[in-house]
């Protein structure tokens, strides 16, 4: 049976406070619950808040004594990028401007001094799996797309060889990395919706501002969302910045159908509310208030739909 927590982004307080109501105890040098109960953990530890280094400590003490699981977030393979080079060029394999520095920045403060640090972590992250597959539930920091994952998953269907897929632990390796970070790439792409989700763009001469007033024309998709046709209806924004739009279509290849024979979590989805069931079948547990963020938990216990009443909320 398996607590599933979202988004963390270093916030290391809130993470305290949502393993302390779940039940969790420290004992042995990891929290631990008293009925055996195991959490699995969304990815985006890092990034935002200012203890990210607690955060990761406390994460991977419970995965190294058998007390969690967790898949790596956007945030975690962007931290991977930025310290990797690419042994043919030289250079990073994300790219170190000053905006790409801003998103990263609470988390280089607490590394970026330390080299060996760095890369010890960085090393870390490189054994987040990028889903995970049980009987009972799936779990992925953004877009369950099954052909996709077939067609990086090891030994799996599609056309590249082994060699230049994911390991056999679903794990990133350093020549994954480098051709994911060269758009164009099926690795590129797989990361793109697996770890980001479904993006899409506006027609040509088109845009919209977002709600801090940025001009937009790329938006992300509710891919969850089977009755979603059109692009306003399918975008994952308020109503107020779509009202505008166009009455066009969504293209098919923004649509992902989810098989809903097991509950799926996935976090990445940001709600200006709360955690909640996207659908009978997926729950999203990333949420915000006021431009901050909130670390939700769902508490499973073998349930075939998500129940609305098995979310935790802080606060
Ligand atoms: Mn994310």
């Amino acid at each position: 049976m398996y607590d599933i927590i979202g988004d963390i982004h270093g916030e290391f307080e809130q993470l305290s406070e949502i393993l302390r109501k779940l039940g969790y105890r420290n004992l042995c040098s990891a929290m631990s619950h008293n009925e055996g109960r195991k959490v699995i953990f969304l990815g985006d530890f890092i990034d935002g808040g200012s203890e990210n280094l607690a955060v990761i400590q406390t994460v991977r003490s419970m995965i190294e004594q058998k007390q969690a699981l967790a898949v790596m977030g956007n945030h975690e393979f962007n931290a991977i990028c930025w310290f990797l080079k690419d042994p043919a060029t030289g250079l990073h394999l994300r790219q170190h401007t000053e905006s790409k520095r801003r998103q990263h920045q609470t988390f280089l403060q607490e590394v970026e001094h330390d080299h060996n640090l760095h890369r010890e972590i960085v090393n870390w992250f490189k054994t987040l799996p990028l889903w995970i597959e049980l009987d009972g539930l799936r779990a992925i920091h953004a877009c369950w797309d099954q052909k996709i994952i077939d067609s990086v998953r090891f030994s799996g269907s599609g056309s590249l060889p082994d060699s230049e897929r994911l390991n056999q632990s679903d794990c990133l390796t350093d020549a994954f990395a480098v051709e994911a970070s060269e758009k164009g790439t099926v690795q590129h792409d797989a990361v793109e919706r697996l770890l980001k989700g479904v993006e899409a763009d506006l027609p040509p001469g088109f845009i919209f501002k977002d709600i801090n007033g940025i001009e937009r024309k790329k938006f992300r998709v509710r891919w969850w969302d089977q009755r979603a046709v059109l692009l306003r209806d399918a975008a994952f924004l308020r109503f107020e910045e779509t009202r505008n739009w166009p009455q066009l279509p969504l293209g098919e290849d923004a649509k992902v159908e989810y098989p809903a024979e097991r509950p799926l979590f996935i976090g990445h989805y940001k709600n200006p509310d709360r955690a909640e069931a996207f659908t009978k079948h997926i729950a999203c547990l990333d949420s915000r208030r006021s431009e901050k963020q909130w670390v939700s938990a769902y508490r499973w216990s073998g349930e075939k739909e998500i129940v609305e009443g098995n979310f935790v909320h802080l606060g």
